[in-house]
This record gives C-alpha cells, sequence and structure tokens, in this order.
C-alpha cells in the first residue's frame, strides 16, 4: 500500500508577479492556466492545496529604496499582492503568508505561517503530508527557496516545470535554479 500522502504548494501567483506587476516574472501569468488543472486534480485526490504570497511591510530591507534588491512589491493589503485573479483557488486553500519581517527578504514559503500562525512545515506535518509538488513563481527566487527547504526538512518534491515562471535578472538564472532543484533530490517534472 502506498502510504504517502501529497500536497499542491503554488508559490506566490500575486499580481505583482505577472505582466503588468512592480515585479514581474515575464511569463508569470503562463502558470495559471496549468496551476488551475493541478488544483482540480488535488481536489479530485483528496490533497491539501497550500498557496503561498509575499506579504510585505511597506518598508523593508528587501525592497530598493531601504537598500535592498527589489522594487516596491507584494505590500500587504494592495491589490498587488493579491492572488492572480485567474488563479481558482479552492475555498479550503491555505494561505501561508512571509516576508512580514522588515529584515528578511523571506523567500521561501518555509519562512511562513497559517492565518493562525503555525509554520508551514507543522502544518504539513499535521497533515501527514510527506510529498509536496511545487509551482509558481519565480523559479530562480521563492520557488527554488522552498523546495530547497523542502528537501531539507525531508519532503519528498516533484516540481512541475510547466508551471513555473523566472525572473532571469541574469539570463540563465531559471535553468541553474532547476539544477540546483535536481542536485537537491527534487524530480522536475517536463
Ligand atoms: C520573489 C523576487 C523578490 C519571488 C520575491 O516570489 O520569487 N522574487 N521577491
Amino acid at each position: 500500500m502506498d502510504n504517502t500522502r501529497s500536497a499542491l504548494l503554488i508559490v506566490d501567483v500575486q499580481r505583482d508577479f505577472c505582466p503588468g506587476g512592480a515585479l514581474a516574472a515575464p511569463a508569470g501569468d503562463r502558470v495559471v492556466e496549468p496551476l488551475n488543472r493541478y488544483v482540480d486534480e488535488a481536489a479530485a485526490q483528496g490533497w491539501p492545496v497550500y498557496a503561498s504570497r509575499d506579504w510585505h511591510p511597506p518598508v523593508t530591507r528587501h525592497f530598493r529604496q531601504y537598500g535592498g534588491e527589489w522594487p516596491v512589491h507584494c505590500v500587504e493589503h494592495t491589490a498587488g499582492a493579491e492572488f492572480h485573479p485567474g488563479l481558482r483557488l479552492p475555498s479550503r486553500a491555505i494561505v501561508i503568508s512571509k516576508g512580514q519581517s522588515a529584515e528578511k527578504p523571506g523567500y521561501s514559503a518555509f519562512e511562513g505561517t497559517t492565518s493562525d500562525g503555525r509554520t508551514l512545515v507543522d502544518d504539513l506535518r499535521a497533515r501527514g503530508v510527506d510529498h509536496l509538488y511545487v509551482g509558481g513563481i519565480a523559479t530562480d527566487y521563492c520557488v527554488k527557496h522552498s523546495v530547497l527547504d523542502a528537501r531539507r526538512a525531508g519532503f519528498d518534491v516533484t516540481v512541475l516545470g510547466d508551471a513555473i515562471a523566472g525572473v532571469d535578472v541574469q539570463p540563465g538564472d531559471s535553468a541553474r535554479a532547476i539544477d540546483e532543484m535536481r542536485a537537491a533530490g527534487a524530480v522536475v517534472k517536463p
């Protein structure tokens, strides 16, 4: 008998990471349709669905104007921080907010918490999950860091290669991120 229990983790499919947003991955919106299909599959299998979101304070060292690397994006309670309007999250989806610190970027969903303050890893363990299917934005930042943390925490990971999009600040960043995730033991599904 197969005792493994899976979950879907959708990373940061937010307006600001899609074309027209403050920090767009050029193909950010193209992950939406494949992710909707994975959501349907997860629902059919009874898997939990997690959706992480960047949820920054207005002032954080993550932003360029305060010494960081990035334009202002995904500020809590703003339109840019909303999930992409085409993403069909189930009503029971578990939202993981991250990046609330003014000091740390919060790239990984494993740095985030549920609405009642539980860490992602505690929530996964409480539900008996040991295999994560991961898609979303950005391949070379939040997807990569989430996948590497998931592997470190001992989860099996399948990266949904048709449902990720990168920022590619340097050409090749996403391809290198995929290599890193594979080297850490994640399976990258085409
Ligand atoms: C992200 C760059 C800056 C991401 C977040 O969600 O991948 N990328 N902040």
